[in-house]
């Protein structure tokens, strides 16, 4: 490690005093902790599991896999690493990523930079000095000038607010807690509630082993095939030859995936040509459908088509209409609930031993000693499945007991829903920033550009205030109310608000229900961060105490 003990003032304790400190070794506190000590930075990175990777260290179930192309979802931070990591399939598998983020640690010397097994109860601002205290759960305590949350938008998993889930006598699973060694199905009664991205995907795997599957769904969702494929060594060696410029498409592009852009209204095109336009992106990726006219997430005359086209998709799939009827979306607008990538999903509602169960029609009431039971019956099964989801975006902030200025709660001052300066950092909290934090992109973007971007942002103003000879960094309280009124209107203009999503915090019970991400696109986000990083960080408070 390359903090210094400080004795403190209590006998009992030591106060380990850095520069930085990150929470989180995912794919952002890895790079994080990178660009810290690349600027000769003390930087030291505290992460709760037992091992790196984050959201690919936690998702182990069955099917687990990344909804952007492998060639994407990567790095392009390094040039020699894009070209001496090789991809195998054209979507990654959790465990393959999970092997590129050991190769990326081990490349770049960062291991020892990580303390494992440690998660952050608090961060204190000290106004005085000018610096953050942060406790572990354990009671370490650490000292840092600089402190980022690097700790994921979907990672404080959850679970329905039924009773009786303790009481469950079969084996409890979740999605986003999956035992390392893997678990067998087979000749088992399944249920699985929940059909988000985790749900879907592993839906068809967990049919395959189990005698008996039953689906639990509350919100059909829209999916599309995934069409995954070995990646060829041709495909790859082209993409390494022109990874610049697709690095480059990708920055510029609103979702941070490169696709051309769409120059008509979905209205303004007759139904055959439309038709023929979205055939051409089914199956391709996960944001051709939605990029395809200019309205398609602005306008719902325009949006219902897509909509009725994955509709017409899911009845040819299905065989039985009654159940084709259940799996079709129709309470929201196609996109305005993440979209999911599958690998037939849909076709496993024609196997026999596979059952739906309309959540909308016949709610769950409460798990029994049993299985579950419904306002109709009870179902008895031998392992409950929760694909639930998460407290999104903002649940593992509210997790730990951030306090800024004068002892304000961060939970206190979002009581009314999240607002940031860029959804990179919060007036009245200096020093402290949030990597994809709400106001940002994030979510709605292939996340590793906006990682990078976010990273080298925050690298960058850390870099720019040490070199006026300040410490602290402090986004304005105009800075961050002119922000957080431009995320709204931007997020007002579009259909997103109209969806119970989790990114409107509508599957927490009780959170504010406000858009969290902005939808401005990564391109316009990064090309307005960098003016004012050129600009010389207007919006920002730069000091040493
Ligand atoms: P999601 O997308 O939040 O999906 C969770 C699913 O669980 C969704 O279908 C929910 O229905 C359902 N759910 C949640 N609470 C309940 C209760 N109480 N009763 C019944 N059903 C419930 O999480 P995932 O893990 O699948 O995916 C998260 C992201 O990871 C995904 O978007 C990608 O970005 C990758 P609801 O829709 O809330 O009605």
């Amino acid at each position: 490690m390359t903090d210094t003990l400080v004795q403190s003032t209590r006998p009992d304790t030591a106060v380990r005093r850095v520069d930085a400190l990150v929470v989180g070794a995912g794919l952002s506190g890895l790079y994080m902790l990178h660009r810290f000590r690349g600027l000769g930075l003390d930087a030291v990175v505290l992460e709760a599991g037992s091992d790196i990777g984050g959201t690919w260290f936690w998702n182990r179930y069955p099917g687990a896999r990344c909804d952007v192309e492998s060639m994407e979802y990567s790095y392009s931070f390094s040039p020699e690493l894009e070209q001496e990591w090789d991809w195998s399939e054209k979507y990654p598998t959790q465990p393959e990523i999970l092997r590129y983020v050991h190769h990326v640690a081990d490349r770049f010397g960062l291991r020892d930079g990580v303390r494992l097994d440690t998660r952050v109860a608090s961060a204190h601002f000290r106004d005085a000095e000018g610096r953050w205290t942060v406790t572990t759960e354990s009671g370490e305590r650490w000292d840092t000038e600089q402190l980022v949350m690097a700790t994921g938008c979907l990672s404080t998993s959850k679970l329905p607010e039924i009773p009786g889930i303790d009481r469950f006598g079969g084996r409890t699973l979740h999605t986003a807690h999956w035992p390392h060694e893997g678990v067998d199905f087979t000749g088992r009664r399944v249920a699985v509630i929940g059909t988000g991205s985790s749900g879907i995907q592993a839906i068809p795997l967990i049919a395959d082993e189990a005698a008996d599957l039953t689906v639990f769904q509350r919100t059909a969702n829209f999916s599309m095939p995934a069409n995954n494929a070995p990646l060829s060594d041709e495909a790859q060696a082209q993409r390494k030859q022109n990874y610049r410029e697709h690095r480059r498409a990708a920055r510029e592009s609103g979702f941070g995936v490169p696709v051309p852009e769409a120059t008509r209204s979905a209205l303004e095109v007759d139904p055959e040509e439309r038709r023929a336009q979205y055939e051409s992106t089914w199956g391709r990726n996960l944001v051709g459908l939605l990029t395809s006219y200019t309205d398609s997430i602005v306008d719902a005359a325009a949006n219902e088509t897509a909509a009725d086209f994955v509709r017409d998709k899911i009845r040819e799939i299905v065989d039985d209409p009654e159940t084709a009827e259940t799996l079709c979306p129709r309470d929201h607008p196609f996109g305005t609930k993440r979209p999911c990538l599958d690998s037939g999903y849909y076709a496993t509602f024609n196997r026999g031993h596979v059952h739906l169960v309309d959540l909308k029609k016949t709610p769950l009431t409460e798990v029994t000693e049993r299985g579950v039971r419904t306002t109709e019956r009870e179902y008895e099964v031998d392992d409950l499945v929760f694909a639930t989801g998460f407290d999104a975006m903002t649940g593992s902030l509210a997790a730990i007991d951030i306090r800024g200025r004068a002892g304000r709660a961060l939970t206190d001052k979002w009581a009314g829903g999240p607002v940031s300066h860029l959804g990179l950092q919060v007036a009245g909290f200096p020093n402290l920033y949030t990597i994809t934090g709400p106001g940002s992109p994030s979510v709605l973007s292939n996340m590793m550009v906006s990682i990078e971007q976010h990273v080298d942002f925050v690298a960058d103003a850390v870099h720019h205030a040490h070199q006026r000879g300040d410490t602290v960094v402090e986004s304005t309280e105009e800075a961050e109310r002119a922000w957080t009124d431009h995320v709204r209107e931007v997020g007002d203009y579009t259909l997103y608000p109209q969806a119970d999503s989790w990114y409107m915090g509508a599957n927490v019970p009780g959170k504010p229900r406000v858009f969290m991400a902005y939808i401005g696109g990564v391109g316009a986000y990064r090309q307005h961060c960098d003016q004012l990083a050129a600009d010389g960080y207007p919006g920002f408070a730069f000091s040493a105490p």
